[in-house]
């Protein structure tokens, strides 16, 4: 039995491969798909974190396009109007991780069933349609976007917005992200929080540590079921 009665889980990074978009870079733009996919995520996130502090936000989709801009120009890539939507559209094709279906469909035979939900910057058109190419309607319970609230994740109103919809305290909610500033920003917020380590990087630096590392998230199910999240 879980002791938690819904698991949150970020999107990007977490349930969807961001750098699935390789292939389609390296197809564009050969040698150079790997370093285009990484910078683009990077400036994605920056200009995130950046237009959360200028007050200045834009939605996902333009901080995506605008990062994806930066990125092909900081390499020297020569994008066109063209090439800049093809990839752009791949966003909604992501691949889901490995690990991530099979993680959900536990979850969900668990009794009783936590509730499920996905809270993630991106908007609800973007989340929409990659959890639909990947058939993640049929677990999913919610599909909620920072864009309701008009700022980014780590700012704490993205995380109450969680709070809100499931309409229950921080502490009956686990969340679930791959990305370290993100389990950071959760964790500060009171939610208790599985950090998915993939790559087995170093915990950020952030003054707050994860209430569990993963190396996967076929790790998560049992976890909840042996009583080993209290
Ligand atoms: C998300 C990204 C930032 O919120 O990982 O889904």
């Amino acid at each position: 039995m879980s002791p938690l009665d819904a698991l949150v889980f970020d999107a990007y990074g977490t349930l969807f491969d961001v750098h699935s978009v390789i292939s389609k870079c390296e197809q564009l733009f050969p040698g150079k798909g790997t370093a285009l996919s990484q910078l683009w995520r990077s400036k994605q996130l920056e200009y995130t974190w950046l237009r959360s502090l200028m007050g200045r936000y834009a939605d996902f989709d333009q901080v995506t396009a605008d990062g994806l801009s930066h990125a092909c120009r900081a390499l020297g890539l020569a994008c066109t109007a063209q090439t800049l939507a093809e990839l752009k559209q791949a966003y909604q094709t992501l691949h889901l991780f490995d690990d991530a279906l099979a993680a959900l469909r536990a979850l969900s035979a668990m009794h009783p069933r936590p509730r499920l939900a996905i809270l993630s910057n991106g908007t609800p058109e973007m989340l929409n349609a990659v959890v639909k190419h990947n058939q993640l309607d049929m677990v999913l319970d919610h599909v909620l976007s920072a864009d309701a609230v008009g700022i980014f994740k780590p700012d704490p109103r993205v995380y109450q917005l969680a709070a809100d919809r499931l309409r229950m305290a921080p502490d009956r909610i686990g969340f679930v992200s791959g990305n370290g500033w993100d389990a950071a920003g959760a964790k500060v917020f009171g939610f208790t929080v599985f950090w998915v380590n993939r790559a087995n990087a170093p915990v950020e630096e952030l003054g707050v540590a994860p209430d569990h590392t993963l190396s996967s998230l076929h790790e998560l199910p049992g976890l909840l079921a042996d009583g080993g999240v209290s």
